[in-house]
Parts: structure tokens; C-alpha cells; sequence
């Protein structure tokens, strides 16, 4: 595991980057860092494993040829304009779920905004524990946050990271994606992004929520398709991008964070009107016809519109409905 805090990773990223067309002496960096030749010789290997391409010369020293794809914590807070979302991060290369580890961290002080990243999840999970098949090229990430809300607030939450990741995709890629109601972000009819919210209540507040997203950013579909084929929750499964771009996963991982803290301010203020309306402006749901599995059994009906806390609005048999939960398995 890495994180923001990891100094040495991060300090000779940053001198080497400083001073990128060149080389750097090993005997600079050992001074700079404080640290043994031999130590940072260890480090430079880390750093390759990384993915980071460094090229070494036994006379010259040491120079960045191209960085790594991986979203490493260094990386992602380089430049990251938030002031709580992201404040400490962590990364995995592989980790079973980016979720567990997150609510492991939930009860200690300080981790508030503490983000979790990995580059692939063994046991990713979707929400009632369905599965979420998480292979490297996507954008595997949980979020902890101990927001001052009521219970009936929390269904806030899949509403503002969904359309925080719309407006960051639409930002960072020039691409139009859909929101299907509660929590997925479509493109092309087909999902390429799911939320998932774990909640800790203390009599009537939330004491803390932990946020899973995982975004295909660069991924087979085909991957995909192949392990769920035949559930009923899957409706086909798309990348952000094709195998060919070149676009950074980590521009898009600051945008979606930058978006998200800027909802989560304007609901803490109460601006739940403007956040629904920009929703409902993207949403792939209102309008149609659809067929909802809920806790208490199988609506059909037409959706009209999302009340301000995230609740779906469907008109059946005559009746306004307001959906907190559920799965859409039909929409027309
Ligand atoms: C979700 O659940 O969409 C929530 C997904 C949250 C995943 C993140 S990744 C980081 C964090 N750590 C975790 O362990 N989880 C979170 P739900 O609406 O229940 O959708 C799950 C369904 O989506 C599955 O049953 C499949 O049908 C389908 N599915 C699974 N993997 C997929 C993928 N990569 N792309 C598209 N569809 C997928």
C-alpha cells in the first residue's frame, strides 16, 4: 500500500520531474532526501515497478522518461484542487475491496475526505454484495466522509457523486453521459460507471459514509460481459475510453473529486434544488416507462421526476410513488 504521506516515493518523483530534461546524480537525490545511495537506488526500482519510466546512467544519474498510468497518491494530489476530498490517499496495486479498507479507516480520527484507490479489486462489490468485476484500466475508488447529516439525508449521496462524475466526464473527455436512477452513469445505453453507498448511522445521524465508485475508464468489455452475462442487474457494460487513447485517468479522478466536493458544499447548504434539476437535466430515466424492483416489491409505472433527496418520483396506477431504494430493470 501507498499513501500520500509515503515522502520518499513522492519527494523523488517531484525532484526528478523539476528537473526533467536532464539527469539527476544519485549523490543530489542522497542529499536532497537524506537518504543512502543504496536507498535511493531501492526507491528508483519502486518507482519502475510503478510503472515510471526512469532512465539511469552510471555517470549522469537519474531521468524521467514518462510517468506511470497508475494513479498513485503522489500523483493525484499533485495539483488536486480540493480542500477535504482527498486530503490523505491511499493506493493499492491490488487489494480486494477498495470499500473494506475504507471502512476499516472510518473509525479513527482524521479521515475525514481520506480517498482509497486501487488498480484492480479481487472481490469488488456492488451494492446488496453483488459483484463488481474490477480489472486494471478502471477507476477503483472509495471515499469516506463524516458529513453532519441526518439519516434521510444519506440518499443524497448517490445522487451528488453520479452527477459529480457526469459533469467530470463531460469536463475532462467531451463525452455526454446519462444517469439511471439511483446510481449508475451510462454512455451509449450501457453502464460504465456504478456508485455504492455504505452508511453508519448513530440514533438518527449519519456517522459516517463510505462511497464506492467504479468508472471503466479504460477496460475490455468484453472482460466484463463474460463473468455476468445472464444477471438480471446487467445491462452491458462500456469503456470511457478505447484501448488506443492516451487520456490520463487521473485528469478525470481530480475533476470527479473537485465536482463532488463542490455538490457536497452546496448541500450542506441546502442548494438541493439547482443539484436535483442538473440531475434530472442528464438523467436517462425520467420520462420512461420502467419496472422497479424495491424492497417492498415490483413497481411498473412512468418515472416523472426525482424529489430533492435523490427519491424517484413514479406515477403508478394512478398513485405518486417516491422510490428511496431500488433497481430500474426496465426502462422504455
Ligand atoms: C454498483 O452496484 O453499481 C456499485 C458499484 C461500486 C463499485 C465500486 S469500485 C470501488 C468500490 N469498492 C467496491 O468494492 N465497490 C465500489 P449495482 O448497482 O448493484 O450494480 C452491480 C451490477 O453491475 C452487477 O450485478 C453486474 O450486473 C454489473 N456490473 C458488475 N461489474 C460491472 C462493471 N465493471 N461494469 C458494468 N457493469 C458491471
Amino acid at each position: 500500500m501507498y499513501t500520500s504521506l509515503d515522502d520518499n516515493l513522492d519527494k523523488i518523483v517531484r525532484l526528478l520531474k523539476s528537473n526533467k530534461p536532464g539527469y539527476l546524480s544519485g549523490e543530489h537525490l542522497s542529499k536532497s532526501l537524506g537518504l543512502s545511495r543504496a536507498a535511493v537506488w531501492k526507491d528508483m526500482k519502486k518507482l519502475k515497478s510503478l510503472g515510471y519510466k526512469i532512465s539511469s546512467r552510471q555517470k549522469s544519474g537519474y531521468k524521467l522518461v514518462s510517468k506511470t498510468e497508475r494513479m498513485l497518491p503522489w500523483g493525484v494530489s499533485d495539483g488536486l484542487q480540493t480542500e477535504t476530498i482527498g486530503r490523505k490517499i491511499y493506493y493499492f496495486d491490488t487489494v480486494d475491496s477498495t470499500q473494506n479498507f475504507a471502512l476499516k479507516l472510518a473509525s479513527k480520527p482524521y479521515e475525514n475526505g481520506s480517498i482509497v484507490i486501487a488498480g484492480r479489486q479481487t472481490h469488488g462489490r456492488g451494492r446488496h454484495e453483488r459483484t463488481w468485476i474490477s480489472p486494471r484500466g478502471g477507476i477503483w475508488l472509495s471515499i469516506l466522509l463524516k458529513p453532519n447529516f441526518e439519516l434521510s439525508q444519506a440518499s443524497l449521496f448517490p445522487m451528488l457523486t453520479s452527477l459529480a462524475l457526469a459533469v467530470a466526464i463531460e469536463k475532462t473527455l467531451k463525452l455526454k453521459p446519462k444517469l439511471k436512477w439511483p446510481n449508475d452513469v451510462m454512455l451509449d445505453s450501457k453502464k460504465v460507471a456504478g456508485i455504492l453507498v455504505d452508511a453508519s448511522i448513530e440514533s438518527n445521524q449519519i456517522d459516517y459514509l463510505v462511497i464506492g465508485i467504479g468508472i471503466n475508464f479504460r477496460i475490455k468489455p468484453s472482460i466484463i460481459s463474460k463473468s455476468i452475462r445472464g444477471k438480471k442487474s446487467f445491462y452491458g457494460a462500456t469503456s470511457l475510453v478505447g484501448a488506443k487513447s492516451d487520456a490520463d485517468p487521473t485528469v478525470l479522478l481530480q475533476a470527479f473529486l473537485v465536482e463532488l466536493e463542490v455538490l457536497y458544499n452546496r448541500a450542506i447548504a441546502n442548494n438541493l434544488r439547482g443539484i436535483k434539476k442538473e440531475w434530472e437535466k442528464r438523467s436517462d430515466t425520467i420520462g420512461k416507462n420502467v419496472k422497479i424492483s424495491t424492497p417492498g416489491g415490483e413497481i411498473t409505472g412512468k418515472a416523472v421526476g426525482m424529489d430533492e433527496d435523490g427519491a424517484l418520483l413514479v406515477s403508478s396506477k394512478g398513485k405518486m410513488q417516491r422510490l428511496l431504494v431500488g433497481d430500474i430493470y426496465r426502462q422504455r
